[in-house]
């Protein structure tokens, strides 16, 4: 049997033990989390009571702890630039139920290629449909228990409806970024596994202007305010 001469080895031993340190070290992730403060944009009452029946005092700014919340107090937080890593499907289906005659969550973010369920979760009927040029579809009418899904393939913004009931509307969020969020009802959110870099940060929400800004993310944890 051919043996290795020990120097060799000894130097081939060193070779594979500093290329995984380096793997290591270069592939050190942090994480970008924070709080988007900015106001959900103002929008009259008679528009409030037919897009946000049961939701009306929500448009303020304090969510309560049981918010029923409209599509505008959510945000989406996404990094651009560039030599972005490739987007991941993860294993778990994203959701956008129909409850209480509601998209839950009104607001959704996917990487591109997701497939995303609907299920019908209350008594009576509903229909998901979006006239969106990145997406165009309708699922039609199904009862409690059934769920349709769609699989959105290009990246941007679709509106979500429900020809039924009017007071329904929801956003799908489909990124080609593996860096993203959406906030909670009070704006918080948190993005893992950021390779340190200079991105452009993306902050979209409802109604408002998108912010854009440049950020570098070092190799601990970044924490952010958004438009206060
Ligand atoms: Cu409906």
């Amino acid at each position: 049997m051919w043996k290795w001469p020990k120097a060799q080895l000894l130097a081939a031993l060193l070779a594979a033990v500093l290329s995984i340190i380096a793997i290591n070290s270069s592939s050190h992730a942090a994480e970008l989390y924070g709080q988007v403060l900015r106001k959900p944009a103002k929008i009259s009452p008679e528009r409030a009571i037919s897009r946000y029946r049961g939701r009306e005092n929500l448009v303020q700014f304090d969510a309560g702890e049981d918010c029923v919340c409209n599509p505008g107090l959510f945000s989406v937080i996404y990094l651009t630039g560039q030599n972005l890593p490739q987007v991941n499907i993860p294993d778990s289906v994203p959701v956008m139920a129909q409850k209480d005659k509601m998209f839950v969550p009104s607001v959704l973010s996917v990487s591109v290629g997701s497939t995303v369920e609907f299920p019908n979760l209350d008594q009576f009927f509903h229909n998901v449909f979006s006239y969106s040029a990145v997406k165009q579809f309708d699922l039609g009418r199904y009862p409690q228990g059934k769920s349709e899904s769609v699989t959105f393939d290009k990246p941007g913004i679709v509106k979500i409806f429900c020809e039924i009931h009017y007071s329904m509307r929801a956003y799908v969020h489909i990124l080609e970024s593996p860096y993203f969020a959406t906030s909670d009802e009070r704006g918080n959110f948190v993005i893992k596994n950021v390779i340190p870099g200079t991105y452009t940060l993306n902050v979209w929400q409802e109604n408002l202007p998108e912010i854009r800004q440049s950020i570098t993310i070092k190799n601990d944890s970044t924490y952010l305010k958004i438009g206060q």
